[in-house]
């Protein structure tokens, strides 16, 4: 008898550069779920569904096997802490930079001397924390969950940490970025567990998916 598989994937930029993987693994989804309502999408294999679930549930779903394996972008991984998640392989897609961004004119360089104090807006707090403590800065960080850009223009924070591909938001925003936190691209994560007991499975889906992303570079 085959496993069931069980793929947790997020719609939108994720979703879309991910349908070319799945296709190289002859596996295709019989409904659309940007157009679809449904979160449980099935493919044209009996026993591989996918669903579809927020880019930042991706590695929780995974995490307690809800999904076997699903893909997430490095800033959500970064961010998410928790066992039982295996990345063997990134991907290389819905790739961008996470950057450090402030409003045109503001003196940053000065701002953010060793021993100085900054508020700092974003989704992504823990890599925040992390990149303004290696530089000697303290920050009040202030926790939001979209819409960043907005943060520095309203006098909620001096600064923001934010992904930025290719840059027209900041642009449209007044906001020029400052600094290069960490480069982010999308990658697979396995459910340790499943990946034991569905080897036969899930091992040739990842073969493929490395042998697909290859062709593509
Ligand atoms: O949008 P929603 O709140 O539903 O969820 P989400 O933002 O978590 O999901 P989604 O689909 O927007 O992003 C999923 C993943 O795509 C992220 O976790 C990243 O790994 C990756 N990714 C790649 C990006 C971008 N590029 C990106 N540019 N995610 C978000 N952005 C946003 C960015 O936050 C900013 O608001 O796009 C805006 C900047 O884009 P440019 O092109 O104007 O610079
Ligand atoms: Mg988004």
């Amino acid at each position: 008898m085959t496993a069931q598989l069980t793929i947790a994937l997020s719609k939108g930029r994720i979703y879309e550069e991910t349908l070319p993987l799945l296709a190289a693994a002859g596996i295709k989804a019989i409904e659309d779920p940007e157009s679809s309502r449904k979160l449980i999408i099935n493919t044209n294999h009996n026993n591989i569904r996918l669903i579809i679930v927020r880019a930042t549930d991706v590695p929780t779903y995974v995490q307690y096997g809800a999904a076997d394996f699903g893909i997430a972008g490095k800033d959500v991984l970064i961010e998410h802490d928790g066992d039982g998640l295996y990345q063997p392989l990134d991907l290389n897609i819905a790739r961008c930079r996470m950057m450090v961004a402030v409003r045109k004119g503001f003196d940053y360089a000065a701002a953010s001397q060793p021993g100085c104090r900054l508020r700092v807006a974003t989704k992504y707090p823990n890599i925040a924390a992390e990149h303004f403590a290696g530089k000697g800065v303290h920050t009040d960080l202030i926790k939001l969950y979209g819409s960043m850009e907005l943060a520095p223009l309203v006098g909620l924070a001096d600064a923001i940490v934010d992904l930025v591909s290719t840059g027209n938001t900041l642009q449209a925003n007044n906001l020029q970025a400052v600094e290069h936190v960490v480069d982010i691209s999308s990658r697979l994560v396995v459910n340790k567990a499943a990946l034991k007991l569905k080897y036969s499975c899930i091992q040739p889906i990842i073969d493929v998916f490395a042998q697909a992303k290859n062709q593509k570079i």
